[in-house]
């Protein structure tokens, strides 16, 4: 039987983890797990096989990590690994019915702007893993321990489009409620059930009880099968062996309790064994999964943040070069920096989400919209609206979008339609219909309602859900075609009435022509609102346009309590943790700028107050309470680590034009030593000792700088290698302070001679005599006076 049709009626029960079954059958720390398919095929087999002989419906190949990236300098390329791992699952299989699933996790590498991986360079990667899977002969596919989601999104768009076989995806939460990288369980349903995929879920990090809160957020919205595979609970470590905490008839009660709020598929990850599948197997029997209503979540969403479409939801109209004069030379000459700009002061102005419309004859709007699309996306925590009518730049903006968007727009002609409506259910859009086709415009509301039914129609056919399918009644202009503004209105009440979908309005083409357009504007987006709006397009930035929203929705009853009126109106200064310091106009803009991870305005920036400011005043002033700004903001989970790395990212670019200025002011060409740096083992925090190691440099030190992540053992070889006198450690983490200890230890076990020096911002002069270090570094001018002292 199919294994979607198996689904349809009942539950399904997955093999436990692989990984650690290997290791407690002698696989080696470092050794790849892959290549036991080759070298010790029957213990592979073994495991796959005590898997069935539990009652697993389906076993998983031993593939989590056979990519390209992770065999590179194997023996075996990605399609001799897969193909021996698929045959030894089958091997397992043999007189069962059990279903063999291709293993894919994470590439190991983060895709840009995180990391520099690219979107496509990932999809290549998991295109290689899916042809080889499905031309061995795997059933379905099983993306799992995902923590980015547009990593899975790579992953889930390489499996579509190069197999016909049923993908499941699982993405890897953490007790915070989100992934690694952020990503919300909502965000994660959304966005994969979009993209088409058979079953989606939780794997991995947590155990069943820890995992339960994540499931229950993702069983409410969820229409597909939810699959989950928790770990044997939580890792201890005793006498040296990893230990789970959570016995396999527990694991058993929670895998039924899951079953019972409605999860289908459920298995093993971490820690579990063919006993936990077992126990799965014995209290499942007999067991149909609950039945769950899936609330309607009618949103679009980033990764970190869904904008529910509930009231209303302000669409930002700014990037669209119709009459702008400026954007129209920055979209020719590929200013992104000026776009971004817009971006920036519509997010900062209130905008929900942003309309993206760079659509100008002489340029190559397909290119423009990819790059526009992955620029916003990184530095902006907004849902964008792709805005074309040319299909091929709505489908790069789509595929490059790392999250769910909308798309403006399709209208009732039936070429249109036909072109948009695949795209946008490809991509699992929502998508905005204007009520206009061949004939043009309608006057009446009727006629306008007809088309607009048309188009719905459409994309229920197209296996769009109604949800996400947004109606634009459109807005004509009052000196023009006076008595059809009123129709406008009915349009939106004859939709909303009948059609029980979200309607979206241009607003301010009503004014053209007439005087005090603003007035007009906001007497029409009040009416428009009462008539049962939602997505207003309009330009933020209209403080006029903004207080209107915010008021008409207190009269409409849409703001209970008024609470988000009196919140606009509370205007005090902010003082708690996490708001911004007060500072001067021109050190606010370097500051907004890293806490926006604007790169190239930095640099130039840096630039302007090199002109009037010292080089390590910057660092002190501007740099370092950004940093802690974003640090602080991170803690409290109001940013996320990609946020977080598009920081340091531009301090980084502002970094590299101070260490330009201060090269030019280096004091002589004599050297006065050598000092060794490095951020200790597990640590990547490397923008304090890179400004030490300047500064130091500076004063015509000569620095072997180890980078970061440095082991003892390399410390301690340089050390002696380079017959180093002072040497200066960095660490910025609790975890990692453990690590400068024991290279403390290690250094003056091979020359109690060798002077240390700490720094970083989790160090003190307390701490630091603790783990030994002969001298405490504040800041790299202290670490400059300590090496004088040193070194002379
Ligand atoms: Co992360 N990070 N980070 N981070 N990060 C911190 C340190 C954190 C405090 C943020 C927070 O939660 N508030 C927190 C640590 C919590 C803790 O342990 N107490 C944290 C975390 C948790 C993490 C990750 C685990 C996040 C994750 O992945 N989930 C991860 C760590 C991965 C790892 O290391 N294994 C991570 C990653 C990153 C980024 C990659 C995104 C980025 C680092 C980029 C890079 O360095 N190339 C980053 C950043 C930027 C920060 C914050 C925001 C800023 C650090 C910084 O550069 N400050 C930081 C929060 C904060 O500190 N406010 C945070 C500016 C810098 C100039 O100051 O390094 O202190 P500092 O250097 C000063 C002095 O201390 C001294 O001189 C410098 C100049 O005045 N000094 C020395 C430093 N080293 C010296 C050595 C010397 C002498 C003086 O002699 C040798």
């Amino acid at each position: 039987m199919k294994i979607v049709n198996r689904l349809k009626d009942g539950t399904l029960i997955f093999d436990g983890a692989m990984g650690t079954m290997l290791q407690n059958r002698g696989l080696k720390l470092g050794e790849l797990p892959e290549m036991l398919n080759f070298s010790a095929p029957e213990i592979v087999i073994e495991i796959h096989k005590s898997y069935v002989d539990a009652g697993a419906d389906v076993v998983t190949t031993n593939t989590f990590g056979a990519n390209e990236l992770k065999l590179a300098g194997s023996p075996y390329t990605v399609e001799e690994v897969i193909h021996k791992a698929v045959v030894n699952a089958r091997t397992a299989c043999e007189g069962t019915d059990t279903y063999v699933a291709l293993d894919i996790g994470p590439i190991g590498e983060l895709l840009a702007p995180m990391g520099t991986l690219s979107f496509q360079e990932a999809y290549e990667i998991f295109k290689r893993q899916v042809v080889q899977g499905v031309k061995s002969g795997a059933d379905l596919i099983l993306i799992e321990t995902m923590t980015d989601l547009y990593e899975a999104k790579a992953a889930v768009l390489a499996a579509k489009e190069n197999a016909n076989v049923p993908v499941f995806c699982t993405m890897s939460f953490e007790a915070n409620g989100r992934t690694f990288t952020g990503c919300t369980p909502e965000a994660m349903v959304l966005v994969l059930e979009g993209l088409g995929v058979n079953a989606l879920g939780v794997n991995c990090s947590l155990g069943p009880k820890e995992l339960g809160p994540i499931v229950d957020h993702i069983l409410k919205i969820a229409t597909v099968p939810v699959m989950v595979q928790a770990n044997a609970g939580l890792p201890t470590v005793v006498e040296g062996r990893t230990v789970f905490n959570v016995l396999p008839e527990d694991f058993a009660r929670h895998g039924c309790n899951f079953v019972e709020k409605g999860v289908k598929i459920v298995g093993g990850c971490c820690g579990t064994t063919d006993r936990y599948i077992e126990g799965l197997k014995e209290v499942l029997k007999d067991r149909q999964p609950g039945k769950i209503e899936a609330a309607t979540l009618t949103g679009v969403c980033t990764p970190t943040k869904v904008v529910e479409i509930q009231g209303v939801r302000v669409i930002g109209e700014r990037i669209n070069p119709t009459g702008k004069k400026l954007l129209k030379e920055a979209l020719r000459s590929g200013n992104l920096d000026y776009i971004l700009r817009e971006a920036i002061a519509q997010v900062d102005a209130g905008a929900h989400i942003l309309d993206v419309n760079v659509g100008l004859p002489e340029i190559n709007e397909e290119e423009i919209m990819e790059k526009i699309v992955q620029e916003i996306q990184s530095i902006l925590d907004v849902p964008l609206q792709i805005d074309s009518t040319n299909p091929k730049a709505i489908e790069k903006g789509l595929r490059i979008y790392n999250g769910k968007a909308i798309v403006n727009s399709v209208n009732g002609e039936d070429k249109v339609l036909e072109r948009i409506l695949p795209i946008v259910k490809k991509y699992g859009a929502a998508v905005v219909g204007l009520t206009l086709d061949e004939r043009g415009i309608p006057k009446t509301a009727e006629a306008r309602f007809e088309i607009a039914e048309k188009i719905v129609d459409r994309a229920l056919s197209y296996g769009i859900k109604r949800e996400d399918v947004y109606i634009d009644c459109l807005t004509l202009t009052a000196a023009a075609q006076q008595e059809e503004v009123q129709e406008t209105l009915k349009t939106i009440q004859l939709v909303k009435k009948h059609l029980n979908v979200k309607t979206v309005l241009g607003v301010s083409n009503v004014s053209f022509g007439l005087p005090n357009r603003d007035l007009l504007n906001r007497t029409f987006l009040a009416a428009s609102i009462f008539a049962g709006l939602d997505l207003p397009i309009i330009n933020p930035l209209d403080q006029g346009m903004m207080e209107t929203i915010v008021a008409s929705q207190v009269l409409w009853n849409q703001d209970k309590s008024a609470e988000a009126y009196l919140k606009y109106h509370q205007n005090q200064p902010k003082t708690e943790v996490g708001s911004k310091p007060k500072m001067a106009q021109s050190q606010e803009d370097l500051f907004n700028m890293i806490i926006k991870g604007i790169r190239d305005e930095a640099k130039i920036a840096t630039e302007n107050l090199l002109q009037e400011k010292a080089p390590l005043d910057i660092v002190n002033q501007y740099i370092v309470p950004a940093l802690d700004f974003v640090g602080e903001r991170y803690e409290k989970g109001d940013l996320f680590l990609p946020q977080l790395i598009q920081s340091a990212e531009t301090v980084k670019s502002a970094f590299e034009v101070i260490k330009k200025k201060l090269k030019e002011n280096a004091h002589s060409d004599i050297s006065n030593g050598k000092i060794l740096l490095a951020t200790v083992k597990g640590d990547i925090h490397d923008i304090g000792k890179n400004i030490v190691k300047v500064l130091l440099e500076n004063y015509n030190y000569e620095i072997i700088d180890l980078g970061r992540d440095v082991p003892k053992e390399k410390i301690v070889e340089e050390v002696v290698k380079n017959k180093i006198k002072l040497v200066g450690l960095s660490a910025l983490m609790t975890t990692t302070v453990k690590n400068m200890e024991e290279t403390i230890e290690a250094l003056k076990k091979m020359d109690p001679e060798c002077i240390v020096m700490v720094g970083g911002a989790v160090l003190n002069p307390e701490y630091a005599e603790m783990i030994k270090a002969d001298y405490y570094a504040k800041d790299a001018k202290d670490a400059v006076a300590i090496a004088k002292n040193i070194l002379g």
